[in-house]
């Protein structure tokens, strides 16, 4: 195994740090709150985390707004902090991924406020601007939080360009002083001893020319354009000098493609795309389809076999609960999407509080949202004539908010994520559902994940066995097996609650199949196993 892979037989953990731990009583999660929790994820047993952006920002859009690269916010703590952080974490053998966020800055990042005086200031191509009035803007394109992507500037009667907010403004990649700057940023990064970096919304740092006319997709004027290769080629020149991990956030980029995206000799070692991760934006639909996760999931394990690496993951800050939109909130269905996930071929993602059951939130009033995007979604809705009421429920279904409510530590005071209201409300539910109930139960779904990971960090085939689908069309049973030369593993889960009986073939010796993990009572694998429950086995057969 190269030293650069260690990644390959490594499980990752998703820190939303404004939600995870409030050390100081200010009711925002911050950096010696993740400290004080360094244990915890040790006990859950983890390799590394994967910090959400912690630097300066007017958090526009909670910290994907960057101002200053090289400063962490005042609300997560100091660098000394931060420092400490890593120290720690190295000391406890845990590594720390940390956002890199270059398709934009905030428009009060320094650069940006130069850029905006005058059309020869030496930071002007540091984004990209077009001629324009107050009512024409250079083309239609629309982005991805609404609106145009274009920005009416008084000053210097241009308009700006932003795939996201309009507080998010995109650098010029094309400006080989901006690939310089950032460069040069990542290198500081990463001479400071961090262990990589998940780039945020790589996909859409190249773009169309701006008269490029949109037929189907109204996002592929800025979604994987050609040409980007050049860009990522020169990052990954960069990375190889260290050894770290890259998980680039690449939405857009087809299964089919994405061997050259990933892997020991792709742009980064993994990528996110979120083909397989519905958003559900439709009143009367809040459940996710299990057989379209079946589908994505098999086709990216299929044509990522060969060739590249998949990032396994089932939800993070953008994305409500996994156990919400594909299961019914239970522990049972929490374990069952833990026993799929984990024994994948890729790297795994736990997403925090996905470890402990943690669910969707009742919203019950825009008040109580705060994702800008969903806040925007609401009001789009009601302006095209949609009922308040169900605008509300679209808008709710598809929330990022969902995931970021406050980690809930234990049935105390807010969960005992702080001593102080939080800056969202901590979910009622941190009654029942809690980190501690693993120091009450042993049936706990933590330690469901203990089990898991450490199973999956013993087992060879786990992490290089082939993936081969079973079951394909069955609406609700994901069952895989994963083989190598001397050794087959069977994954049987059913991710539902009806009853139902599936076959397996004649010709196999079931009495060579040993159970090795079950949620449920012990259970032989036989050629008709009748499920039901959220009920999952993992079995192993030795040749
Ligand atoms: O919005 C998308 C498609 O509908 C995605 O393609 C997009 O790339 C993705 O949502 C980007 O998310 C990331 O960048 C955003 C930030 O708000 C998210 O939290 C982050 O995960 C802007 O930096
Ligand atoms: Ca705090």
């Amino acid at each position: 195994l190269e030293k650069n892979s260690w990644w390959k037989n490594a499980v990752g953990y998703q820190i939303y740090p404004r939600s995870f731990k409030d050390s100081n009583h200010d009711g925002i999660g911050d950096l010696n709150g993740i400290r004080q929790k360094l244990p915890y994820l040790k006990e859950l047993g983890v390799d590394f985390i994967w910090i959400n952006p912690i630097y300066a920002s007017p958090n526009v859009d909670n910290g994907y707004d960057i101002s200053d690269y090289q400063a962490i916010h005042e609300d997560f703590g100091t660098m000394d902090d931060f420092q400490a952080l890593l120290k720690e974490a190295h000391a406890l053998d845990l590594k720390i991924i940390m956002d890199l966020v270059v398709n934009h800055t905030s428009d009060q990042h320094p650069w940006f406020i130069e850029s905006k005086k005058s059309l020869d200031n030496p930071y002007r191509d540091y984004y990209h601007w077009a001629d324009a009035t107050k009512d024409q803007m250079p083309n239609d394109w629309q982005s991805f939080f609404g609106g145009s992507t274009w920005t009416y500037d008084e000053t210097t009667q241009q308009a700006y360009f932003h795939v996201f907010a309009k507080e998010q403004p995109d650098l010029n990649w094309k400006n080989p002083r901006v690939r310089h700057e950032i460069y040069q940023m990542i290198r500081w990064w990463l001479d400071l001893g961090i262990d990589g970096f998940r780039i945020d919304a790589i996909s859409h740092i190249q773009k169309e020319p701006w008269d490029f006319k949109i037929t189907d997709n109204q996002w592929a004027p800025f979604m994987n354009v050609s040409g980007i290769e050049m860009y990522l080629k020169e990052l990954k020149a960069i990375f190889n000098e260290y050894t770290v991990m890259t998980v680039g956030e690449a939405s857009g980029v087809p299964h089919h493609e994405a061997g050259a995206w990933t892997g020991d000799h792709g742009y980064f070692n993994m990528i996110f795309e979120l083909e397989h991760c519905e958003r559900i934006g439709e009143i009367g639909r809040q459940k996710g389809s299990i057989p379209h996760l079946k589908h994505s999931l098999n086709q990216w394990q299929t044509s990522l076999e060969e060739d590249g690496w998949n990032a396994l993951y089932l939800e993070n800050h953008d994305t409500p609960r996994s156990v919400s939109v594909y299961g019914d909130d239970s522990p049972e269905a929490a374990k069952a999407l833990a026993t799929v996930l984990l024994l994948l071929k890729g790297t795994p993602f736990i997403y925090q509080g996905q470890e402990v059951g943690m669910t969707n939130y009742p919203f019950s009033s825009i008040e109580e949202l705060n994702a800008a995007d969903t806040i925007h979604f609401y009001q789009t809705l009601l302006a095209q004539g949609t009922i308040s009421t169900d605008a509300l429920a679209i808008a709710v279904n598809w929330s990022r908010d969902h995931s970021r409510t406050p980690f809930q530590w234990e049935d105390a005071l807010h969960g005992g994520f702080s001593t102080t209201e939080p800056w969202l409300k901590v979910n009622e539910n941190y009654r029942m559902i809690n980190a501690a109930q693993k120091d009450l139960k042993t049936s706990s779904i933590f330690h469901h994940y203990q089990a898991l990971i450490r199973l999956r960090k013993q087992t060879d085939a786990l992490i290089y066995g082939k993936f081969q689908l079973l079951l394909p069309e069955h609406p609700t049973v994901f069952c895989y097996t994963r083989t190598t030369q001397t050794e087959s593993w069977l994954i049987l889960v059913q991710l539902g609650r009806k009853q139902t009986t599936v076959s397996f073939p004649d010709s196999w010796d079931y009495s060579k199949w040993e159970e090795i993990v079950t949620t449920v009572d012990a259970k032989p694998l036989e050629q008709l196993m009748c499920l039901s429950d959220y009920e999952a086995h993992i079995y192993r057969k030795t040749t």
